[in-house]
This record gives C-alpha cells, structure tokens and sequence, in this order.
C-alpha cells in the first residue's frame, strides 16, 4: 500500500484539517511548508475571501497545498467553480456529499479527496471518481459523525478500494501507528495543530486546549442534526440544557451564532464555540509544527518497532 505522503508529493503522511475561520493561508502555508499537505479552509469566508487566500498561499510556499470545501457554506456551489479557475491542485470536503461537483474537479485534474464519516457515502464518492476518502471519527473537533475511527476507518477501508487516510482521535505517534494497522495510508489531524506557534488563533483557545483533559470536549446538537464536538464552557452547558429540554434548531442557533469567531478572533473562551477533538487532553504545549509534525511520524516509527521487538 502507498502512503500519503507518496501520493499527495509531500513529506509527512499528514494532511492538516481545514478548520473554518483558522486554517487561513498564512496556516496552511506554515503546514506545508513544514511538510503535511496544508489546507485552507472556507469556513467563515466568501468566495471571493476564498479566491484571495488561495492566490496568497502560493506567495508562500512552493509545496503542494489544498482547499478544504465546507459544504454547508452557502457559497459552496460557486466556490467549486472558483477553485478549478484558481488552479488549485488539491481538495477535500466536508460536512456534505460533494458528488454534484465531483465530474467538474475530475475533469480539471484536481485530486479530491472527500471527508466521510459513513461506508455509504464512502461508496458512493469511490463511483463518483474519488481519488481518495478520509474517514473522520466523531472523536474529532467540529461536525462529526457518529461513529468512531476506531470502527469507521477498517469499515471504510474494506468497503473501497482507494486511499483512505483517518481523521479523528490522532495526536501522537501511537495513534497514527494505529491507523496504519486499520488499514489507513495516513493521517489528518486538526486538534494538535491548534496548538502550534503558527496557529491563527486567539492565546486563550490554545491555552483552553492545552488545559482541557479527556472527558472535557462534548457534542452538542445531535438530536437537532447538528452534532458539533467542542470544548466544554458556559455555552456548551446552556446548548445542552436546552436540547435535553426539546429546544428546537432555530432556537438552538441562537446560543451559537458567530461562537467560532468568537472564540477564535476574541479569544471568548466562556460563551464561544472552542471547537476541538477528544485529543485535546493531551496536547499539552504550544510548539512549532514542524515539532509536531516530527514527533507524529518519529513516534509512529518508534511504535512500531516496538511491536516488532
Ligand atoms: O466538516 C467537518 N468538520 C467541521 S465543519 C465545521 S464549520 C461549522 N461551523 C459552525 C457550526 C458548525 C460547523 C466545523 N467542523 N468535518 C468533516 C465531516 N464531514 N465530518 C462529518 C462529515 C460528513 C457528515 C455527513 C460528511 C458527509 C456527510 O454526508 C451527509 C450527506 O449529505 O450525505
């Protein structure tokens, strides 16, 4: 089997989730440049916001970098037009079924590579011309699934027979060793990135990551059909008192209207949306990615060895 870092022309087997109003192209850049393959994210912009941080990434770097396409993005139909006018070489999704877009992108060359949190949708975007599916467990930050990586991943796995790289729960070399044995080609990885130097976001949410243990993140909006895992603050605990009490979607969103902003940019870590994955219990420092990014693969190879010996 071929590993991702083979098949994207990059060095680490790593892609960088596209994290909504964080994976920016000065963020994107810094991951490839340190040797993962990069992800803007369209979270939070407009096409056009889109179309400018594509063409800053390239003035800042020569490695290969890609778009992550969040389809829940009212603007996502004109933005699958605008990434093949731009060039852009790789893409993945989320949150949605891309297969509308995907003979367009095929056509233009572009390698896509679909985020799936179930086997049915995972089959689907393998006939629609997939190159590739990462397979995101609901130990992740942000809209999840339901299903765990530990279960989804060799599920999805069996099911197709392109690339399929995990996502969810992977934070140090153990774990991207475990993804291997399930049968993946490599990694995407978002929580252990929020902590990096180059990280965009306000020193509070890192502080708030680095600080938060296992059992501290939850998943909110899961009977409204909007499952979102975060940190657990004041807003977390007021969203979940009202939906155990029947709250209705509409009046959900009113608790988490411009949350992630909020956290992100004001660094309002009580009352924002501090989006992050079950591993954040144990990332416990702010280091440069290239750090991170060493001690994944190093750990992996030395977990390795140590289940050979
Ligand atoms: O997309 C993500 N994670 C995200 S997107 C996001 S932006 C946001 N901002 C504010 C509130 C809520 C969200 C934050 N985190 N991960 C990829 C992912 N995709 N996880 C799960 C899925 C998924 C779910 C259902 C993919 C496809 C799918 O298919 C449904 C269908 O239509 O078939």
């Amino acid at each position: 089997m071929k590993k991702l870092n083979d098949l994207l022309g990059i060095e680490f087997p790593i892609i960088q989730g596209g994290m909504a109003n964080i994976a920016t192209a000065s963020f994107a850049a810094a991951c490839s440049n340190a040797g993962a393959m990069g992800l803007i994210g369209c979270g939070g912009m407009n096409t056009e916001q889109l179309r400018a941080e594509i063409r800053k990434c390239k003035t800042l770097t020569d490695k290969p970098f890609g778009v992550n396409l969040m389809l829940m993005n009212p603007c996502a139909d004109e933005m699958a037009e605008m990434v093949v006018e731009e060039g852009v070489r790789f893409l993945t999704t989320g949150a949605g079924n891309p297969s509308k877009y995907m003979e367009k992108w095929k056509s233009a060359g572009i390698r896509v590579y679909p985020v799936v949190a179930a086997v049915a949708l995972a089959k689907m975007l393998e006939r629609a011309g997939a190159d590739g599916l990462i397979a995101e467990g609901t130990e992740s930050g942000g809209h999840v699934g339901e299903t765990t990586t530990m279960a989804l991943v060799p599920q999805v796995v069996d099911a197709v027979s392109i690339p399929v790289v995990a996502a969810g729960g992977i934070a140090d070399g153990r774990q991207l060793a475990a993804a291997y044995a399930l049968g993946a080609c490599g990694a995407q990885v978002g929580t252990c990135l929020l902590v990096s130097e180059e990280c965009p976001i306000h020193q509070n949410y890192k502080e708030a990551v680095c600080k938060a243990r296992d059992r501290d993140t939850t998943v909110t909006g899961r009977s409204v059909g909007a499952p979102v895992r975060i940190l657990k603050n004041k807003m977390a605990r007021e969203y979940l008192k009202e939906e155990y009490a029947g709250a209705t979607l509409e009046q959900l969103e009113k608790l988490t209207l411009g949350g992630l902003r909020r956290a992100v940019f004001d660094g309002d870590v009580s009352t924002g949306s501090v989006m992050c994955g079950q591993v954040a219990g144990m990332v416990h420092e702010v280091r440069p990615v290239r750090a991170i990014l060493q001690d994944l693969v190093d750990g992996c190879r030395a977990t390795i060895a140590g289940l050979q010996a």
